[in-house]
């Protein structure tokens, strides 16, 4: 297979790689912290090529409607200040990060890194056209923003090797991925894209 080169136009999504989303958080997603040394591989590739990177975070008010004390469907996370809602120190985001929080008042949630953000704005800005998007939760967050991306008209390649899913039941993430790719995502992974392009 020909490698796809990344280049102007191209920007790297990181959804949700917050310490509640990874092992011994709030919310873990199993196995989680085996994509982080991948997710860096890609900010590395990314940022050599000056592309830009965006980081979205799960930032909830303490009372948010999402929590089962609030009648929601989850344990309380990622509240917005505070420890779990941290990027992981062991993800190397580089120094112009762009971030984006979202779910961010009490009454509307939002699984995509689009929902009540100005991320479509600032990608349009930039003339970025296709998206490279990893991250948690495969089943949700990932997924959403995904179908998002699509939706709004990006071409958007899936890292399969980036993503975890929380397989509430054990198919969840499996059928994620089938459905974005069948929504048109492209399945892609690190050995997939050209090497040394800009070193
Ligand atoms: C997420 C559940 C609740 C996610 C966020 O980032 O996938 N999942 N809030
Ligand atoms: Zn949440």
């Amino acid at each position: 297979m020909e490698k796809i080169k990344i280049d102007q136009g191209d920007a790297l999504i990181i959804v949700d790689v917050q310490n509640d989303f990874l092992p011994g958080g709030a919310l873990e997603v199993p196995n989680s912290d085996v994509i982080i040394p991948v997710l860096n591989r890609y900010i590395v590739l990314f940022s050599k090529a000056g592309l830009p990177v965006v980081a979205t975070r799960d930032w909830h008010p303490p009372d948010h409607c999402s929590f089962k004390n609030q009648g929601g469907l989850w344990p309380p996370h990622c509240v917005r200040g505070t420890k779990g809602a941290e990027f992981s120190p062991e993800l190397e985001l580089p120094e112009n990060t762009i971030i984006v929080s979202k779910a961010t008042s009490v009454e509307s949630d939002a699984y995509s890194g689009f929902e009540g953000t100005n991320l479509d704005e600032i990608l349009r800005e930039k003339g970025i056209e296709r998206l490279f998007i990893g991250g948690l939760a495969t089943d949700y967050c990932v997924l959403n923003t995904v179908k998002d991306a699509l939706k709004n008209g990006y071409k958007v390649f899936l890292l399969t090797d980036a993503i975890k899913a929380v397989n509430i039941k054990p198919d969840d993430g499996a059928k994620a991925e089938k459905e974005m790719i069948e929504g048109g995502a492209v399945p892609l992974k690190f050995e997939d894209i050209a090497q040394n392009l800009y070193e």
